[in-house]
């Protein structure tokens, strides 16, 4: 199948939930769920970093999409972190603390005999040997299908990176993809990955193409999915016009391990952050973004009071038109969408 092309994912989503539910080929029911089914979905994102949907209907969770991101790449698999910010996460867990197949970063950035990550292997390959076809991110493992009622196997089959014409292309291959609740959150990670790797070889970042054996749509979403096409069709429509920014072309790990231990102190709520604070933090702007997410999260789980006009102020427009939108009624008076 040609894969459809679209420039940013905002273009992509609704069209793949358009197909899904309006021709579907088949219904299906599986561990307590019915679903609407395509078979065989591809697609391919021109500019990966702009990997955010911008719409009133379906807000998106972006304290929870960084947390991924960083849960992944520090390896983790602890409720404690992804629970804090979805909490019905903790449904898929086995025994209640970690879960399983979807910790993608523990096969990805768990280090392996030979002393290095899988992560490290590829990158270390496309060193060598830049026009390799070799450099797979494997996720799912076989050994996940040994317990019938295994709670939590991972959707995500593997990841290659195709390094051509001096970009660095990313193609994921999934075995089943929710194209409500978890292409979103899929695509946005998948993606942070994509760009770390990409300033890690230092090239430039390529297109993003994603490949589903089962793209589906939960019945009970169906009236959420009518909502959003409803709305990208309405006369006049036009997108918010936000870029996500570009992370920085530098070592984004000594980045990220501070900002791993900041967002471990606000979800205890050891302490908190202001604009000022954050911006103390010596951390580069792109991630002193990432990190007013989290605090605003703080805020909102940890407090009853709306989000400080301070913090919200201090926010990127794009980020800040997320927040504003995903969680309204905790907004300061008069500071409308
Ligand atoms: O029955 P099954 O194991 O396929 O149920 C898990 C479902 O979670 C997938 O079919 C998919 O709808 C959703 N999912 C997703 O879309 C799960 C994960 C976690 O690996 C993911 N994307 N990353």
């Amino acid at each position: 199948m040609t894969p459809e092309n679209a420039l940013t994912f905002h273009e992509m989503y609704p069209r793949v939930l358009r197909d899904v539910t309006t021709i579907p080929e088949h219904e299906i029911c599986t561990r307590g769920n019915t679903s609407l089914e395509v078979l065989d979905v591809s697609f391919r994102i021109a500019d990966p970093v702009q990997r955010v949907p911008y719409l009133n209907s379906r807000p998106i969770n972006l304290a929870y999409n960084w947390a991924e991101v960083l849960w992944y790449l520090f390896g983790r698999d602890d409720l404690d972190m992804i629970g804090y910010y979805a909490p019905q996460m903790r449904q898929n867990s086995g025994d209640g603390r970690t879960l399983t197949g979807t910790a993608y970063g523990q096969p990805l950035f768990i280090t392996g005999p030979d002393g290095r990550t899988q992560w490290q292997r590829v990158l270390d390959l496309l060193g060598k040997d830049p026009d390799s076809k070799r450099a797979v991110l494997s996720i799912f493992r076989p050994e996940e299908l040994i317990r019938d009622n295994n709670p939590d196997v991972s959707c995500t089959i593997a990841a290659q990176f195709l390094l051509r014409g001096g970009a660095l292309h990313m193609t994921a291959y999934m075995r089943g993809n929710d194209a409500f609740m978890g292409m979103p959150s899929d695509v946005f990670s998948f993606t942070v990955l994509q760009e770390l790797a990409a300033h890690q070889l230092g090239v430039r970042v390529g297109h993003y193409s994603h490949h589903v054996g089962s793209m589906h749509v939960n019945l009970p979403n169906r009236a959420k999915v009518r909502k959003i096409l409803a709305e990208v069709d309405a006369a006049g429509y036009r997108p918010p016009a936000f870029r996500f920014p570009a992370m920085p072309v530098d070592d984004c790990w000594t980045s990220l391990r501070l900002l791993m231990q900041e967002e471990a102190g606000l979800r205890a709520n050891l302490h908190q952050h202001t604009g000022a604070s954050v911006r103390e933090t010596g951390l580069d702007p792109y991630w002193q973004q990432v990190l007013l997410v989290f605090e605003v999260y703080r805020q909102i789980t940890h407090t009853d009071q709306p989000v400080t006009r301070d913090v919200l102020g201090a926010l990127d427009p794009g980020y800040q038109w997320l927040i504003r939108h995903r969680w309204p009624k905790r907004m300061p008076e008069g500071a409308g969408a």
